[in-house]
């Protein structure tokens, strides 16, 4: 490569000794405007035309592309430095300017990755990021997360190598206040409500099983008319826990169902499954809820839900003014982010979570740190378990399971066959 200046008049006289010295190939590099003068004296506008054209390698470094070479490419006084040593300078600045570019595409393009990686998250923080992002947590929320860690001053590095920093720090923004407790004196009436097939059923043996072992009396009530087999399966755990059911057909007959069980401690509604996507049935859940003038409302949301269908199932049920959330179904899942999500914009706390068909034992109180354990590590592992049903049923005397056939049922499963 040979790079010249050429100074003219104008620029078409500069391009015409462009071309004649270095070819009809040759680059113009830079074109700018300077001033000529005679010894320092009346100086005038010039143009200067930087231009550079292919050294032909193996030509005796005389050579170039073009193909009227001209003598005055020989610096004055001939020797060196010749044009050669002129070309090997252009080569060696270009080829470092190549290199230059190529170090700072690399760099850009690593930028790039990581902005659509994590968003705008430091670099430091990316595993962390992903962590969450991996674990079905929104990127917006992930981020949220992180902001609130570098608050507390957290390194990354030690939020990565104990993640427990995490965990409690995920605990932190989630409400757990534990199971239904027995009343002080007098009734508690206890409603299950959730989308069909969550578990509500299931849960309810679950939870009346539990105070059952301390004793305590239990009556059940059905509003779930509409399926077939509903109030069968309900008076099939009834039968075994030896309970006394009640089917009410309308909101109506709800406050009379409960008011033939005023000695009981502990009253627990069962619902039918809803579609939260019907308004109309939305309402009625509403009116049987209301009519049993409820002690605790209880709303199921199972782990296997999507985040939007969570949002909207929150959002409708909520006609009927929650007081906990039941987590069911957590042995189905391992992705607990989106239920993150939820929570932070819905901070009702929760009671309870299910881990299996199993009743009573498939059942534990919730607490904070279980629930970020999950989102988290989408996996309960790594938590002791101190489930309500399972501690009280093996550590309390057994009353009326014990007459039963079984103190172990699948839900829907064995109690249909029972
Ligand atoms: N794997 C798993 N299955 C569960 C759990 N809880 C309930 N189930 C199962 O889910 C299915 C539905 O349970 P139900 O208790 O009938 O649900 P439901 O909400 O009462 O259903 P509907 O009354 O029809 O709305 C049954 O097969 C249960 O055994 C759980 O924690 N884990
Ligand atoms: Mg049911």
């Amino acid at each position: 490569m040979k790079v010249k200046k050429f100074t003219a008049d104008t620029v078409q006289q500069a391009m015409e000794q462009v071309k004649r010295e270095l070819g009809v190939d040759a680059v113009i590099l830079q074109t700018r405007t300077t001033s000529k003068s005679l010894f320092g004296l009346f100086p005038r506008r010039a143009v200067e035309v930087t231009a550079a054209a292919d050294v032909v390698i193996g030509d005796g470094g005389m050579g170039q592309r073009s193909r009227d070479n001209s003598p005055a490419d020989q610096p004055a006084g001939g020797g060196s430095p010749g044009p050669s040593s002129d070309g090997a300078l252009a080569v060696s600045r270009l080829e470092s300017l190549e290199q230059k570019i190529a170090k700072l595409t690399s760099t850009v393009e690593t930028l790039v990755d990581q902005s659509f990686d994590s968003r705008g998250v430091a670099p430091a923080w990316s595993a962390v990021h992903r962590q969450l992002v991996d674990s079905g947590v929104e990127d917006a929320l992930a981020r949220d997360v992180i902001e609130e860690l570098s608050q507390l001053s957290l390194e990354p590095e030690r939020v990565v190598a104990e993640e427990r920093l995490l965990v409690d720090s995920i605990a932190e923004s989630i409400r757990a206040e534990g199971g239904v407790r027995l009343p002080e004196d007098g009734q508690k009436v206890v409603v299950l409500i959730g989308p069909t097939g969550v578990g509500k059923t299931t849960t309810l043996a679950k939870i009346a099983a539990g105070f059952l072992q301390q004793g305590r009396r239990v009556a059940f009530v059905t509003a779930d008319t509409y399926r077939l087999a509903a109030v069968d399966q309900l008076q099939k755990y009834a039968d075994i826990m030896g309970l006394c059911l009640e089917t009410v057909y309308s909101p109506e007959e709800m406050a009379r169902a409960i008011g033939r069980h005023s000695d009981k401690e502990m009253v627990f509604v069962d619902t039918a499954g809803r579609s939260q996507r019907d308004l109309g049935q939305m309402e009625e859940v509403q009116a049987f809820v209301a009519a049993c003038q409820p002690a605790e409302v209880h709303l199921l949301l199972s782990a296997t839900t999507k985040r939007e269908d969570l949002e909207e199932i929150l959002e409708r049920f909520s006609i009927c003014a929650i007081d906990r959330l039941i987590l069911t179904k957590v042995d189905e899942s391992t992705c607990f982010g989106p239920l993150y999500s939820v929570v932070r914009k819905n901070p009702i706390p929760f009671s309870y979570i299910t881990t299996g068909q199993n009743v009573p034992e498939d059942i534990e109180e919730a607490t904070s740190e279980k629930i970020a354990e999950l989102i988290c590590r989408g996996t309960l592992e790594a938590v002791a378990s101190d489930g309500i049903a399972s501690t009280s049923l093996r550590t309390e005397p057994s009353t009326s399971l014990e007459a039963g056939p079984s103190t172990t049922l699948r839900a829907g499963v064995d109690a249909q066959d029972a």
